[in-house]
């Protein structure tokens, strides 16, 4: 496999080969888990859990705020420091894995950026002002997704005349502005943005068309662990039913060429990578 920069990701101070899916582990940092009296007790836990998802196949780990998540209530910079910045250095000082940092805030992506993190995971695009410069005096790497509308009202009525086609243009778009800002083109990934203000329909139709998302030739990030539309797709909501369609969603993104796969089921995932390539390999 040559490495040519479309298959390469580079961070802030280490580059990841997408030259097959790299697995993102996504590990939660939500504030019941940093309550007081418990603080020492979940840093431990969230470094323990990455480290397990690191030995089960993650080239990537994706560190979550509760701030970046569909209709979550906005949080402070200090609170959001509070809970991410101590999970990003004890993992830096543990592990020389590739790690991403869920946030919309510059202060917060300065921060964690010094302390060692390597890419900036948006769900808002970096539109907040500062937060495209921050990336960039930072020489971070960023993942830039779609969203149709705002994350508390996104589900109400998702609508799209060629929704492929718009998830592209929009994906163009974004990889230009982030260029014109002064972001190296290696550093860039882009996502469709599975469940953001799309129906089951409109994400049956993206996940089709995965393969064919790569904005300006760089790699895609899919993000569709557990999510609502296998629920949805199955009639049948339960966690069983959700994981069974992320790992085929996984197994057939592999064989459409997506870059990074983010998901909570490492191992499981990362099986499904490693049986797709077999069969990708000319006898
Ligand atoms: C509640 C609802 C909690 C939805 C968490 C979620 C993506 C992401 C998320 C994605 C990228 C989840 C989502 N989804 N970042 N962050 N792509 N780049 O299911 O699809 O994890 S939050």
């Amino acid at each position: 496999m040559n490495s040519n920069s479309a298959n390469m990701l580079a961070g802030a101070r280490r580059a990841v080969s997408l030259a097959e899916p790299a697995v993102m582990g996504v590990l939660n940092v939500t504030p019941d888990s940093f309550s007081d009296g418990g603080r020492y007790v979940a840093l431990e836990a969230a470094l323990e859990r990455s480290l397990v998802m690191i030995e089960q196949g993650a080239a990537i780990i994706d560190i979550g705020g509760e701030s970046t998540r569909p209709g979550a209530a906005p949080v402070s910079t200090e609170a959001e420091l509070e809970r991410v910045l101590p999970v990003v250095e004890a993992l830096r000082a543990r592990s020389e894995i590739f790690i991403s940092v869920d946030t919309s805030n510059p202060a917060v992506i300065q921060a964690v950026c010094a302390a060692g993190a390597d890419m900036i995971n948006d769900i808002r695009g970096l539109v907040r002002p500062g937060a495209l410069e921050a990336v960039v005096a930072a020489e971070a790497a960023a993942c830039v997704m779609h969203m149709q509308g705002e994350p508390a009202t996104m589900q109400t009525a998702p609508s799209y005349t060629d929704v492929v086609a718009e998830v592209r243009a929009f994906l163009d778009d974004r990889v230009r502005a982030c260029c014109a800002a002064g972001m190296a083109p290696e550093r860039i990934v882009v996502d469709p943005g599975f469940g953001f203000g799309k129906t089951l329909e409109h994400n049956m139709a993206l996940l089709r068309g995965v393969g064919e998302l790569g904005a300006a030739g760089r790699p895609v990030l899919m993000g569709v662990s557990r999510k609502s539309m296998f629920a949805r797709l199955f009639e049948l909501d339960g966690l069983g039913a959700r994981i069974n369609g992320s790992l085929g969603a996984a197994f057939w993104a592999t064989l459409q060429g997506v870059g990074i796969i983010r998901c909570h089921d490492v191992r499981e995932t990362a099986q499904m990578v490693c049986l797709a390539r077999h069969l990708m390999q000319q006898g």
